[in-house]
């Protein structure tokens, strides 16, 4: 038995792990007491990582799909060769832009993802399809417009407000926050602290609520209006913050002067003396913050949801201190900056060949996969390298991501198990798991404090499976793009000693690229290939120039720390800790009043007035509630005590809720004769399900949800659970980021007799 650091890799907030493993079993799994963040805290979940770690369907040898759909086991040589001349054909006939990487990290494997997006530049493409174009992409455009980059993100410091305002969000099941059940239940028992929930379902957040705003759903965007709209009127905005560090609110002002708020509170159906109340409260609050997640940005009105929600904080000058929201650094620049408006001349944005859709954060939406595929005639999409994501299951409407996928000339999937996304693919390489290479936390989204964990391996990979950084540098080795010996990079990261911090190696590469400029943008693979042989952990080298732009750009807070060294070695010091610290490692320590200086904007001033949202402001004003053929509004994707994504494939991890139940309200449950346990049809414009019925008082009566996560075929069985995107629609989206409304899917409920 060994005992070994590591993180949980079923949620973004990566807690720190100290766990027994014993021949390769994920044995006893406690929470790390020295991680930077989650200090020892765990949720029910990170216990049966086993689950994940050992099971039937994980890869063991790369795979070739036969004819028939069957799979023969092929050597690494023969995949990659075959894949490399696939691909390199596929370009060569029919350029870059028919070829897209789809997927390249979950929630806890973020180094692969380096590695990967090279083989766009190996394919002279653009198209990165990415779960977050299905959730966050609308959110990010409003940061570009507020705060100048796409990749200007705030975060929210519910440990230390005392007014928290969670809109969509249901930590307490899907966390999202520091330690989030500890968290809420802190601020639950401080009569001086004050938590607002506003969601259709009486959550289990809710429940620990002080007010729960139950409003329709998909019509936040009205709820917001109306306590704005209050704010304003009343003048509990805060005129000195808005004086001193925003631009535009003239503007914003007499749009929101003009907001019918009783109208907009009846629309929403939450009586207007509560929405009074919480806007009163939170402008009066002195550390307020907003947390919101699916529930706006996978419902109406998506993107204007996100500058409503930033509005709110902006205005009340929640910005920029303790228990307010903050933006933060990133180590890992894992969003990109992809705003229309600041795209260089000369080098528009690349848009879709059917949609024409612009990239936003560097990302393009699962939404218009399909048609990108199927509908682009000669530009149409050909080949697909998928990485870390199971779009068969996780992407809207799984009938036609699956007629599309089938279409393909080439499908490459990279994962650790065979998923349905893998049976349909030409080749399924296998990856070392998340415990058997080294992997990083990417979603480090911490202010002041933050933190990068570099986690080292606790077991060894299963059969052949290898590293992701190992599959593609040998996949751009074969294709020719970079040659397999660097004998000057290789002789000067083994001669030199690490205490010149790698400053003799990396002129060297400057050089060496500067020279080969095509090798230009293949530095993470020749960094593994020669910096990384003088390190334990080869995949790790890339993170040194990281290191040092980030001791660069945040000298003084990264010195705060207690990293140490010149302005020429403090990088390079910063590096030897993050590859040392098992535990992870505290990168950089921000003043509150230094956070100003992490805006994009040329006068580093938050740019309130947005036009484009301005005139959604307007048109919302006319919108008429649509009377639909279909009772119920689903929520499709619900998250509970029991699902992760699709990171667990065997069913057995579940103690409760195996059958992924569709949770109704008592009333509309015996409306239609239904009791615990019995079998209904969930009918949708798309398709329809067998579900088994759990009557839930927490809902609003017209709202059922079923949950994420499910519909997994283990072992080739039927889909255990519903998979849920059979019953969504890629049209069904924000026409803006096309990020789709898998939260307001309208559907009819029956009851199915029994057999
Ligand atoms: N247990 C568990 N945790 C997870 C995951 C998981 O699969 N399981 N997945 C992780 C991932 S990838 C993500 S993105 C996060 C997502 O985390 P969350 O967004 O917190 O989770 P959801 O349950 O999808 O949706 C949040 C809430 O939105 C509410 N909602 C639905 N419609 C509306 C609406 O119109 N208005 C408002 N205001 N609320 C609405 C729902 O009732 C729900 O309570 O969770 C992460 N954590
Ligand atoms: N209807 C509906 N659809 C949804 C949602 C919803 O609420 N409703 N939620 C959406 C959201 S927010 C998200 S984030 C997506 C998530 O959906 P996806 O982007 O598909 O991500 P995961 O489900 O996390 O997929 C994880 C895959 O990565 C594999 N994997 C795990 N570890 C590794 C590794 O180390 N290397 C490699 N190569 N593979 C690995 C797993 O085996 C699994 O197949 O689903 C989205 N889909
Ligand atoms: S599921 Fe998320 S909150 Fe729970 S232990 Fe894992 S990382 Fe932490
Ligand atoms: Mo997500």
């Amino acid at each position: 038995m060994t005992t070994a650091k590591t993180a949980c890799i079923l949620c973004s907030r990566n807690c720190g792990l100290e766990i027994d493993v014993v021949d390769g079993h994920l044995k006893k799994i406690r929470g790390d007491a020295a991680h930077p963040s989650s200090k020892g805290y765990l949720c029910n979940k990170a216990a049966r990582l086993d689950y994940y770690q050992n099971h039937a369907d994980r890869l063991t040898h790369p795979l070739k799909r036969q004819p028939d759909g069957s799979f023969v086991r092929v050597s690494w040589d023969q995949a990659l060769g075959d894949i490399a001349q696939r691909l390199t054909a596929i370009r060569d006939t029919h350029g870059g832009d028919a070829f897209a990487f789809v997927g390249g990290g979950g929630q806890g494997n973020h180094l692969g993802g380096a590695y990967g997006r090279q083989l766009l530049s190996a394919m002279k493409s653009r198209f990165v399809y990415s779960s977050l174009a299905q959730e966050k992409t609308g959110d990010f455009w409003v940061n570009g417009r507020l705060f100048g980059a796409q990749n200007c993100h705030p975060m929210e410091d519910v440990e230390h407000a005392d007014y928290v305002v969670f809109i969509g969000a249901n930590p307490y099941q899907s966390h999202g926050i520091v330690n989030a059940r500890d968290v809420l239940r802190d601020i639950k028992n401080d009569p001086n602290r004050t938590m607002v929930v506003i969601d259709p379902r009486r959550t289990e957040t809710a429940n620990q609520a002080d007010i729960h705003l139950q409003l329709r759903p998909g019509t936040d965007a009205f709820l917001l209006l109306a306590m704005l709209s209050i704010i304003v009127r009343e003048s509990l905005h805060d005129q000195a913050f808005i004086d001193a560090h925003c631009t535009g609110f003239e503007q914003v002002k007499a749009e929101l002067l003009a907001v019918p708020v009783a109208d907009y509170a009846t629309r929403a159906d939450v009586p207007l003396a509560d929405v009074e109340g919480v806007a009163r409260g939170f402008a009066a609050a002195k550390r307020g913050c907003v947390r919101v997640d699916l529930g706006t940005q996978q419902t109406l009105h998506t993107t204007l949801n996100a500058y409503l929600e930033k509005l709110l904080y902006l205005v009340t000058g929640n910005f920029g201190q303790s228990g307010s929201n903050n933006l933060h650094t990133a180590f890992l620049p894992l969003i990109g900056n992809t705003d229309e408006t600041r795209s260089k001349p000369g080098r528009s944005l690349k848009l879709t060949a059917f949609h024409k859709m612009m990239p936003i954060g560097g990302m393009y939406p699962p939404n218009i996969l399909p048609d990108e595929i199927l509908k682009a005639g000669e530009k149409r999409i050909r080949a697909v390298v998928c990485d870390s994501s199971n779009p068969m299951l996780t992407y809207p409407d799984s009938s036609a991501q699956e007629e599309a996928f089938r279409t393909l000339d080439l499908l490459v999937v990279v994962d650790i198990a065979m998923t349905e996304t893998a049976r349909l693919a030409h080749y399924v390489l296998p990856a070392a798991s998340q415990f058997e290479k080294l992997e990083a936390t990417g979603f480090t989204l911490e202010f002041p404090e933050n933190y990068f964990h570099l986690r080292h391996p606790i077991a060894q990979p299963m059969g052949e499976a290898m590293p992701e950084p190992e599959i593609y540098t040998r996949l751009l080795e074969t294709m020719g793009v970079i040659p397999k010996k660097f004998p000057l990079l290789i002789a000067m990261a083994r001669n030199e000693p690490g205490i010149t911090g790698h400053l003799g190696y990396m002129t060297a590469l400057g050089l060496t690229l500067s020279r080969k400029k095509r090798w230009a943008p293949y530095g993470a693979s020749i960094m593994y290939r020669t910096l990384g042989q003088a390190l334990r952990h080869a995949a790790a080298a890339p993170m040194l120039p990281i290191a040092m732009t980030y001791a660069k750009e945040y000298a003084v807070a990264v010195r705060r720390a207690g990293h140490k060294g010149t302005s020429l070695t403090l990088g390079a010091n910063l590096f030897r800790a993050i590859i040392q610290v098992e535990s992870g490692t505290v990168i950089s320590l921000h003043q509150h009043s230094e956070m100003w200086s992490l805006l994009k904007t040329p006068d580093q001033r938050v740019h309130l007035h947005v036009p484009e949202m301005v005139e959604a402001i307007q048109v919302l004003s006319k919108e008429v509630p649509a009377a639909d053929a279909f009772p119920f509004v689903l929520m499709a994707g619900e998250r509970r005590s029991y699902n992760a994504n699709q990171i667990f494939r065997d069913p057995a991890w579940r103690k409760v809720d195996k059958q992924g139940a569709l949770r109704i309200h008592p009333d509309d449950a015996s409306a239609l004769s239904l009791a615990n346990g019995d079998m209904a049809q969930c009918k949708t414009e798309r398709g329809s399900l067998e579900v088994v019925v759990e009557i839930d008082d927490a809902l609003r009566r017209g709202v059922v949800t079923l949950p994420h996560g499910y519909g997994v075929s283990f072992q080739n069985s039927k889909p255990i659970g519903p998979p849920v995107n059979r019953l969504t629609a890629t049209s069904h989206c924000e026409p803006f980021s096309r990020t789709p409304f898998h939260k307001y899917v309208l559907a009819a409920i029956s009851k199915l007799n029994a057999i």
